[in-house]
């Protein structure tokens, strides 16, 4: 830490920039994508209007904030790295520099264990969370196991109830991609497709061999580790998750899609927000309305059934397609209240070359 941070509870420094994040008021707009890999972070960048200024911040914790205009739009796209904390640390400390309302889509990528492959894009309604059971021993042998799980009825695993993401923003993405909605059914990616583009998208997808990929729409498990409670093999560590993946979907049958790292805390914090970033209120009332609506939005990379693996060419171009999809979303949802300001890095001007 090279500076003095003021206020132990919610730490910032003298200019306001909060502590993990490290970026300040005006730096972040309303209109969020956030992803996990810094390389996605950037590869959004290129999609940001030229003509506007783009504002770029690497914190020391390795938060990456790229702020610029999408068609005239204020929009920013935060690069935060992995797990549940990382998203903490970004909702929270986002949502203490921003007036109004927070629309935050996240475009992540994720392990498939339903009806959905590598390639195919998932849109999860909500997510729950898979979590170790700290508290649950590690044994010597496999009959004390059975004889304690009976007698506590622990489980070396937790998994929690299911929180929603923000309905019209899940329908619109969507929409984005077809042209008609059925809940918990196939999609043909890019067929019927809204988007202008589509037509050459999809010649150019049939011209690089890339097969068609899906769009569907289920529940997603947020996992607090990618190794255990993903139920992957370690023979490192003893991690009782034989049979997790099975129990994760027996739990919630047919619907789970994916199992990621950061969703169930972005959808959990949505539905926690309060109303206090409202200025025009002149006063909090508690949890009458919520602050921040989410979604989230992945792209199927390791089919934990069959092991089948995503080729590197279709998830960069799937980045792609799903990351503009996602800011056209952005741009459809009103708010009620915008931050606003001189001194906002979305109201510079692009340097002239001369
Ligand atoms: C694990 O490899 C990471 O990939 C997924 C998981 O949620 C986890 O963060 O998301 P991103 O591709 O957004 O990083
Ligand atoms: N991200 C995860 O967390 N798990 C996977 O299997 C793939 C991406």
């Amino acid at each position: 830490m090279s500076e003095k941070f003021f206020n132990a509870n919610f730490p910032k420094s003298a200019d306001g920039r909060v502590s993990h994040i490290g970026i300040k008021r005006g730096e972040i707009a309303n209109r969020i994508i956030t992803v996990g890999d810094l390389d996605r972070a950037k590869l959004f960048l290129k999609l940001l209007d030229s003509d506007t200024a783009i504002f770029q911040r690497q914190s020391h914790r390795g938060f990456l904030t790229i702020t610029g205009k999408y068609k005239g739009v204020p929009v920013s796209i935060v690069g935060i790295g992995m797990g549940l904390s990382m998203m903490d640390f970004f909702v929270r400390e986002a949502r203490a520099i921003i007036d109004g309302t927070m629309i935050i889509i996240r475009v992540g990528t994720c392990g498939t264990i339903g009806k959905s492959n590598p390639g195919d894009v998932i849109i999860s309604e909500g997510s729950f969370a898979v979590t170790r059971n700290y508290d649950y021993p590690i044994f010597e042998n496999k009959m004390i196991m059975q004889d304690y799980e009976i007698k506590t009825k622990e489980r070396p695993y937790n998994m929690s109830k299911v929180f929603y993401g923000d309905e019209e923003i899940c329908n619109l993405v969507i929409t984005f991609f077809f042209a008609k909605k059925k809940k918990n059914s196939y999609y043909s990616f890019l067929t019927n497709n809204v988007i202008s583009y589509s037509l050459k998208i999809r010649k150019q997808l049939i011209n690089s061999g890339i097969p068609n990929s899906q769009v569907i729409q289920g529940l997603n498990a947020t996992c607090d580790s990618f190794y255990s409670s993903q139920g992957r093999h370690d023979e490192n560590f003893e991690d009782y998750n034989k049979g997790l993946i099975e129990s994760i979907r027996t739990k919630y049958p047919e619907e789970t899609e994916s199992l990621e790292m950061e969703t169930f805390m972005l959808y959990y914090l949505a539905k926690c927000s309060t109303d206090a970033p409202y200025r025009s209120q002149h006063k909090v009332r508690f949890n009458s309305r919520n602050s921040i609506r989410a979604a989230a939005t992945m792209i199927g990379i390791f089919n934990r059934k069959t092991n089948e693996t995503i080729d590197p060419d279709k998830l960069n171009y799937l980045e792609r397609t799903v990351g503009e999809a996602v800011l056209k979303v952005l741009l459809e949802i009103g708010l009620d209240e915008e931050h606003i300001g001189d001194d906002c890095v979305w109201n510079l001007k692009v340097k002239s070359q001369n």
